[in-house]
């Protein structure tokens, strides 16, 4: 590990993210899992510096990652990207088949489970109930994904585990701030699941504080609920 740390060195890798970012934070996990030296540039998005408009003209949002000068943009693409030019530590399995399993949760959570829970956060009325039924669906696939499993990597996290852990942060955000418990007694695995995500040493230390999360997601709730 420490040579990988010598030979990245003479590499240049900075991140474009926000200190809050879900999307963000699965890359930064994966870089200090590999064990990589990367400069971070903080953005604000209310005002895109020239240099993220520049590395990502299409979606316009973070993460970016820049390496030797080329960026690469869309989460789950950068973690392949990182898996594939640091080796150590793989985060994503050989065997084809597994392969494919760790993408299609990741493309999972990101197209299906994001949105519910963010639609059950910032609507009203039946389109919240109606959220709340599909963040219950989603959830029990998840569940049954982590049957007979430790993580959804299987002994080791890995491509799945950091993009359902960034939401797993969200979800504790989520459950403070509007009282509800979403991952409860019907999902012991994930629960589980959770807690030792969430104690790995890589990934609590670089959790972002959760009563700053509070705080802006106290703003944002309250924008979308002005009379709660
Ligand atoms: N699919 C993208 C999602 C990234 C994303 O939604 N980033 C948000 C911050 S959490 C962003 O940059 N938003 C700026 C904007 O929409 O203008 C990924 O996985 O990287």
């Amino acid at each position: 590990m420490k040579d990988d740390i010598a030979n990245n060195m003479s590499e240049e890798v900075k991140l474009f993210k926000t200190w809050s970012t879900p999307y963000g934070l699965r890359v930064v996990w994966a870089l200090k899992l590999k064990g990589i030296q990367y400069k971070a540039i903080d953005e604000d998005l209310s005002n895109k510096s020239a240099l993220l408009l520049r590395f990502n003209p299409v979606h316009k949002k973070v993460p970016v990652l820049v390496h030797n000068g080329k960026p690469i943009s869309e989460s789950l693409v950068i973690l392949e990207y990182i898996d594939e030019t640091w080796k150590q530590n793989p985060i994503l399995p050989e065997d084809p088949f597994e392969k494919a399993r760790a993408r299609f949760w990741g493309k999972f959570n990101d197209e299906k489970l994001i949105p519910s829970i963010w639609d059950a956060f910032s609507r009203e009325g039946k389109e919240q109930e109606d959220a709340f039924v599909a963040i219950m669906e989603n959830l029990k696939f998840v569940e049954e994904e982590l049957k007979g499993k430790k993580f959804f990597g299987g002994e080791k996290i890995g491509l799945a585990d950091l993009a359902f852990g960034s939401l797993a942060n969200l979800i504790y955000v989520f459950e403070e701030l509007t009282g509800l418990k979403l991952v409860d007694e019907r999902y012991p695995l994930l629960s589980a699941w959770m807690q030792k995500f969430s104690e790995l040493p890589i990934i609590k230390d670089n959790w972002p504080p959760h009563d700053k999360m509070i705080i802006k997601y106290q703003a944002l709730y309250e924008k979308y609920h002005p009379t709660k």
